[in-house]
């Protein structure tokens, strides 16, 4: 009779690969750093630009202690109108050209255009943050495909125009699932390797605040789809919603911490963040009493 093999499930290194040598491994939660290069977050008027003003941004966020930089040139926040793909091309290389060559930690793109996301892999990112999940452009699971990078595949309800009016779920957790399901078959089918998706249940994208809660208490379920999983709480208006003085973006890092460290500890592998230092610091010590 062959000796049972008894191996601690934390004990399974899973890792994501990158270009040749290039790896991401997931023995403890990685942080995400946030790059908005959108004008409203980076014009001051002062004697910095834009581009400028991002690169120091990134590089900072390294030191901090990120493990990724997810670099966006449109905002997805409620509401927002969508920007030309000219117009996100613009924001977007300037910085990338820069950071290829400084940045030691890889770069991933926050677009739902295949265009937008082809020119990023050409000039050094090394993988597909789609919050559309291959549905907005047709073209982006060819290219994931042809490409062989990561993609983060998010779930969202509607459209960033119009998914916070009146979103409802009958089961949120549970249709986000089968969601996930479908959009990885989609995937597979469409050549994008299994090993290469990443599932992000999309924080915010069409979910009130009950929705929201129950996908982070919930979110051991999503471990059954195998799949290392990514969220995203930084600084979203769920957690204004559950604090007096939420309204300001900048005043919820307490909770967006709390919502980090409650994700982890529910099993999500990367958290998308604004505030790096403060969640690595977080992090190591959930770690340390993880192990
Ligand atoms: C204040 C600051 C209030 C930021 C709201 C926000 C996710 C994402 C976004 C996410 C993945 C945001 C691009 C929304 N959220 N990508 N992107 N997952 N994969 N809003 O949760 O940060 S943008």
């Amino acid at each position: 009779m062959p000796k049972q093999i008894l191996v601690k499930a934390e004990e399974i290194k899973q890792v994501i690969s990158l270009a040749p040598g290039r790896q991401l491994t997931l023995t403890r939660p990685l942080v995400m750093g946030i790059l908005n290069v959108t004008p409203d977050s980076f014009s001051d008027g002062g004697k910095y630009t834009s581009t400028d003003k991002a690169v120091k941004r990134a590089l900072e966020m390294e030191t901090e202690g990120a493990d990724i930089i997810d670099i966006g040139g449109e905002s997805s926040r409620p509401g927002s109108e969508p920007v030309s793909e000219k117009q996100e091309l613009e924001r977007l290389i300037p910085v990338m050209k820069i950071l290829k060559k400084h940045l030691k930690i890889p770069i991933s793109v926050d677009t739902y255009k295949a265009n937008v996301a082809k020119a990023s892999l050409e000039e050094g990112a090394e993988i597909i943050n789609d919050i559309s999940a291959l549905r907005f452009d047709q073209q982006m699971a060819p290219l994931a495909a042809e490409k062989k990078v990561p993609v983060i595949l998010m779930h969202m309800l509607g459209t960033p125009r119009d998914m916070q009016k009146n979103p409802s779920y009958r089961d949120c957790v549970a249709e986000i699932s089968l969601f996930f399901t479908e959009r990885v078959a989609f995937a597979v089918k469409m050549g994008i390797d299994k090993s290469k998706i990443i599932l992000d249940p999309g924080i915010g994208f069409g979910k009130r605040l009950v929705d929201n809660i129950e996908i982070i208490a919930n979110f051991k379920e999503f471990k059954k789809l195998s799949r290392p999983l990514m969220v995203g709480v930084s600084r979203k208006s769920f957690i204004g919603m559950l604090n007096p003085d939420g309204s300001f973006p900048d005043r919820r890092l307490g909770g967006s911490i709390a919502a980090a460290v409650a994700a982890v500890l529910n099993g999500a592998d990367i958290i998308r963040v604004h505030d790096v230092a403060e969640t690595v610091e977080a992090l190591k010590v959930i770690q340390a009493v993880k192990e």
